[in-house]
């Protein structure tokens, strides 16, 4: 490992660290870590002080739900995972992991950094507590981030998900929802990953479009479209059952129906269309005529104004609202039938007053100007992603730093009108005049209704972390929205940090993907003693060493699996972008480069306990070693697609390996260099080289194994200098077996730390030519390449050669026919 303070060409060679699972390692994990462990070891000879750190994402429900399982506590069962994994597991493939500054989530000297960044966020305004429908996992009893829901069901236990609506924890991701768009063109990522990343952040442009309602004086609702263009077919509105608005309509039917509509899952609410007359009647503010307000759980507060203006005849779901309750159905572009279906396509605006005639995107700028110059309305953007809900009513997990004070509360204290809180404010109000790109985007005014809405509370102060997470023997979920933790009195109870009342604490427990969004900015400093930083005239102490950091970050290389493209992946680049904004880093993007590999299937099927396909590569590495099962699984396939795991094609690698052990060890090496054999290494240093810098390893072993050929094929032309390079290509990715036979051929020092072979640029090529006398191959000469269409030369060199001369002894030379490239004819008498 290198000296990271002394290192002087730091190279970050990340992969994603695993949870401590009950099975142990799978093959899955042996090739992500032995691809990157791969990459990690030819960045070393190409000179590089590669740090590869290793750890455990230990906290959170997967290791919880596993010790309810097996009938052990979290913490005793970590302690034993962990061991098996790094013991019986990872220190067997040969990887540089750098054990001494290794990551556990789960223990207090990292998880109390956890709850400092919780606290960051929250003085910057960027963690906030609010009231909302929210997923709950009624298996898991507990609420699941939008990212955990998958199809309407737990991502984990695959139970339907119900709303509810509780109190909460969110970080405000969407403040960043168009940075972390935008700033995707600036990272070289796997395409798919920044793909799968652009989708779910899902930018939207549209109009917000105010309508007024008769019987509701001034107050007006304002809708979310993406097509203005089809104002004129908004025939009636609809508004989620959860919209402000409906809550004051007294009216027995419509208060059912929303009761109705929140123990409903989301899928459910897709499923069948259902709906409510609201009794009221908006007023289309460019046709003039009033439409029908209906209520419809296809609505979702959610997202853009939670009410729409419904077009049945250009969107497919009020269309079918509309068929089914009898709703008038009005054309506003033409191209289809909207008797029969909505029309989505291309067309002319049609009834449309002044508009009609022009094309959709004509009417969508020409219409929202008019909307706006009206005041009717304005174009906006939206985005589909949400906040990032922290709060999870489990055990497992960092308790969320905070307290809430009741006194205070009342007296309209908190956080906010502390004395720390005005001058941090102040701070960081100059600091954004001085560097507006650096600001986080909330606005003062919304910081004050925020610190409004805070009232009470205040996180544990900073000198007493970490809030300490308590040995709980009944830590099983307890469902109803309340954490275990909430059970004992001696944690709940506290003293305000403020006024020192009787105060209580937070008992949530924060996400588990809180615990893995830093932890790579932890690695480099463990063991290193923190900084600290003056943050809005404070000290603050960091989580990190800002030397070693300001040496090593941002990561220079990370991969992992592509199923963390849209969660760990977009919240890390949260974590490290609100990082910072508030000043305590001095980059925006945590890995420069990501590389998604593919998965590793068995029988047809991505391996699942549950199916019975799991491999463990246990029983491999005592068959075969580490060295064959590593670099037979990246042989499989492209490494960014992965593929079938097949047992017997394990023996066909471990083949190859004997043979190169056999080849080395008994070999008398030549004293000469041969030149053939010199030429195809040189070729075959090019090769790896590219292959092994773009992850291409299934090629690279693929020559590797043809040129094993070649020494076998030649094997008394063979010097010491071809076997030297041949083991040092070979190192990255068998480092057991070149390492052992380095030391064989009696070499000095470790095999991974000498230097990458270089090559020479071949700009022309060696080639044989075939030389027929009077049609019959006799024999053969070398020559350039670029000497090809020097037929001159050529023919020099033809009749120098032995064999031709002695063919050509007495006789007379009629003609040469020279077919260039290709081959020489001579014809004697
Ligand atoms: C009128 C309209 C006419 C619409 C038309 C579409 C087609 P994206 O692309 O996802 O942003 N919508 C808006 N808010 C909604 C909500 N909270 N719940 C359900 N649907 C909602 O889609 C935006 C479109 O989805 C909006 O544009 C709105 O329907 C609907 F021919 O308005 B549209
Ligand atoms: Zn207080």
């Amino acid at each position: 490992m290198p000296d990271l303070r002394k290192a002087t060409k730091p190279f970050f060679n990340l992969m994603m660290f695993p949870y401590p699972s009950g099975e142990g390692l799978h093959v899955g994990h042996v090739y992500a870590f032995g691809g990157a462990d791969t990459y990690g070891h030819f960045k070393k000879m190409q000179g590089y002080d590669v740090f590869e750190p290793m750890g455990f994402d230990s906290f959170g429900i997967h290791s919880e739900n596993y010790a309810i399982k097996v009938g052990k506590h979290p913490k005793t069962l970590i302690e034993e995972t962990t061991e098996y994994f790094r013991q019986k597991q990872l220190k067997r493939l040969g990887a540089l992991f750098a054990w001494d500054q290794e990551v556990i989530t789960s223990d207090p000297d990292y998880y109390q950094w956890t709850q400092w960044l919780f606290i960051q966020l929250f003085k910057a305004g960027l963690a906030v507590r609010k009231s909302a429908p929210v997923d709950w996992c009624p298996s898991c009893k507990t609420v699941l981030a939008d990212e955990q829901v998958v199809a309407g069901k737990c991502e984990r236990c695959s139970s339907e998900v119900i709303q509810r609506e509780l109190e909460q924890w969110f970080f405000k991701i969407t403040t960043f929802a168009e940075k972390l768009l935008t700033n995707l063109d600036k990272i070289d990522w796997s395409t798919t990953t920044k793909q799968m990343q652009k989708n779910w952040i899902g930018r939207s442009e549209g109009a917000e479009i105010e309508f007024e309602v008769k019987g509701l004086e001034g107050q007006k609702i304002k809708v979310y479209t993406t097509r203005p263009d089809t104002v004129f077919g908004s025939t009636f509105m609809v508004l989620a059952p959860e919209h402000p608005v409906v809550a004051s309509i007294e009216n027995k039917e419509v208060q059912e129906y929303v009761e109705e509509a929140k123990n409903k899952s989301e899928i459910d609410r897709e499923k069948e269309k259902t709906g409510v007359f609201s009794g009221l009647y908006a007023l289309n503010p460019l046709t003039k005529k009033e439409i029908p307000v209906w209520i419809a759980d296809y609505v979702l507060m959610g997202y853009g104004t939670g009410a729409i203006m419904a077009v049945p005849a250009h969107d497919q779901r009020d269309f079918e609202f509309a068929k089914k309750y009898n709703l008038p159905i009005t054309e506003a572009i033409s191209g289809g039938d909207v008797s029969k279906e909505a029309w989505v396509g291309e067309g002319k605006l049609v009834n449309s007053g002044e508009f009609s005639g022009v094309t959709v995107k004509e009417g969508q700028q020409k219409i929202s100007k008019y909307l706006e110059e009206h005041h009717l309305g304005q174009r906006t953007t939206n985005y589909h992603l949400r906040d990032w809900l922290i709060s999870r009513q489990r055990y497992w997990g960092p308790p969320i730093p905070m307290v809430y004070c009741e006194k205070c509360a009342v007296e309209g204290k908190s956080w906010f009108t502390t004395a720390e809180a005005e001058v941090r404010s102040k701070k960081s109000e100059v600091k954004s005049e001085k560097n507006k790109e650096k600001k986080i985007p909330t606005s003062n005014f919304e910081l004050r209704t925020y610190a409004q809405a805070m009232k009470g509370w205040y996180p544990v102060p900073e000198e007493d972390l970490p809030a300490k997470l308590p040995d709980l023997e009944d830590y099983q979920p307890k469902g109803k929205g309340v954490s275990p933790l909430a059970t004992l009195t001696e944690f709940v109870n506290v003293k305000c940090p403020e006024c020192g009342q009787d105060a209580r604490r937070e008992t949530d427990v924060s996400d588990t993907f809180l615990d893995s969004s830093w932890y790579f900015l932890r690695y480099p400093s463990v063991g290193i003693e923190s900084s600290t930083k003056k943050i809005g005239g404070h000290e603050v102490k960091l989580p990190w060493n800002e030397e070693i950091n300001k040496k090593w970050l941002p990561v220079d290389m990370y991969i992992g699996g592509n199923e963390h493209a849209v969660m760990h992946l977009l919240y890390t680049r949260f974590i490290t972008m609100a990082l910072n904004a508030m000043g305590f880093i001095d980059f925006e993007e945590p890995f420069k480069k990501f590389r998604a590999l593919g998965l590793i299937i068995h029988k047809g099927a991505k391996m699942s306990k549950s199916r019975g396909n799991v491999v463990n590569p246990n029983e491999y590495m005592d068959a075969y070693g580490a060295d064959a099962l590593r670099m037979y699984l990246l042989f499989i396939g492209p490494f960014e697609a992965g593929g079938e795991f097949n047992d017997r094609a394990i023996s066909g690698v471990y083949r190859f390996l004997t043979r190169v052990w056999n080849l080395v060890t008994e070999t008398k090496f030549s004293d000469k260099e041969n030149e053939y054999l010199s030429g195809r290494l040189n070729k075959l240093v090019a090769k790896l080289g590219s292959d092994l810098e773009n992850l291409k390893f299934n090629t690279a072993i693929a020559a590797l194994m043809e040129f094993l050929n070649e020494l076998y094929g030649h094997k008394d032309k063979v010097s010491r200098e071809v076997i030297k390079t041949y083991l040092k290509l070979l190192a990255p990715l068998a480092p057991f077996t070149a390492e052992e036979l380095w030391e064989q051929i009696g070499e000095k020092g470790s095999i991974h730390t000498q230097n990458w072979p270089t090559y020479q640029r071949i700009t022309e090529e060696r080639i044989t030519l075939p030389v027929q006398i009077n049609g019959r191959l006799r024999s053969s000469v070398v020559v350039n390449s670029s000497d090809f269409p020097n037929e001159e030369k050529i023919l020099e060199i033809v009749k120098q050669n032995e064999t031709v001369k002695k063919h050509l002894e007495g006789r007379q030379l009629v003609k040469t026919i020279y077919v260039q490239g290709k081959i020489v004819n001579l014809v004697v008498r």
